[in-house]
């Protein structure tokens, strides 16, 4: 069995009708990456942008949360995408879930720069932030669900409040200074969501916060970033917001 990205110099070559094809020294095989996804989801992007980021071939399979399909809930324990589907010649699919663990999985795995920081020091530094992102989505979950002014301005303001702690640990212009990293991946869904927001209703999160609305608006420029939803994200974000009645969108 070849095992899955290690160099192929010394591989043993193929042959089928008398030709045989030797892999390049240095070239890797990777297995077959199936994205189980939907398209708005910030934890999704995450993959999403890692995977562009190193310029990998992808498969994405859209699932409506909605209406779960059974095979998706036969191979999701949490029932929440995304979900990797890892395909290795001579290997059974292994399947991974929580968007975190895919995206250091990703990281560790495909070729190219890594997203991750080699200080460990350094690289704990990230996963802390990263698992302080799950709490800035679940404010912003709280905004988008706001349904009156005192509800909307709680959630505002814990938001602004989450979002400050951020400022001082910016480096610029992305998180950890001139390289994209993990937690940049992270973070720019969640400003996606932001900016959604606010081609119709500015927010004024970042007034005071010039190092985070810096940042955002790098994030926002990046390739992977922009890549890593359907072009009609924001009427899409827009549209859910709107069906849950949602008071951020209203007049006021
Ligand atoms: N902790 C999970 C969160 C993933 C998540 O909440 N995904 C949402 C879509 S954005 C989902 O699948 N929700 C379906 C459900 O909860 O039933 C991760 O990081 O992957």
């Amino acid at each position: 069995m070849t095992s899955p990205l290690t160099p192929l110099g010394d591989a043993a070559a193929t042959c089928e009708g008398g030709v045989c094809a030797v892999p390049e020294a240095g070239a890797v095989a990777l297995p077959r990456l199936t994205l189980i996804s939907f398209p708005t989801c910030p934890y999704v992007q995450r993959a999403v942008i890692a995977l562009k980021e190193r310029g990998v071939d992808f498969q994405v399979t859209y699932i409506d949360l909605a209406n779960k399909p059974d095979w998706f809930l036969q191979i999701s324990p949490l029932g929440k995408v995304p979900v990797l589907k890892v395909e290795r010649d001579g290997d059974d699919p292994a399947i991974l879930f929580e968007s975190a663990v895919i995206l250091a999985y990703l990281d560790e795995t495909l070729p190219g720069d890594r997203l991750f920081p080699d200080d460990p020091l350094d690289r704990a530094r990230q996963r802390s932030w990263i698992e302080y992102a799950g709490s800035v989505l679940g404010d912003l979950w709280k905004l988008g669900q706001a349904k009156d002014a005192e509800g909307f301005d709680a959630a505002l303001t814990a938001l602004r409040d989450r979002l400050a702690v951020l400022e001082p640990e910016v480096k610029g212009p992305f998180f950890a200074g001139q390289r994209f990293s993990a937690v940049d991946a992270v973070y720019a869904p969640a400003f996606r969501q932001i900016d959604a927001i606010e081609t119709v209703a500015p927010l004024g999160l970042f007034a005071d916060l010039p190092r985070l609305d810096a940042w955002r608006r790098e994030l926002a420029a990046r390739r992977s970033v922009r890549d890593a939803v359907p072009a009609d994200f924001v009427d899409r974000h827009l549209t859910r917001l709107r069906a849950s009645d949602a008071y951020v969108l209203k007049d006021h």
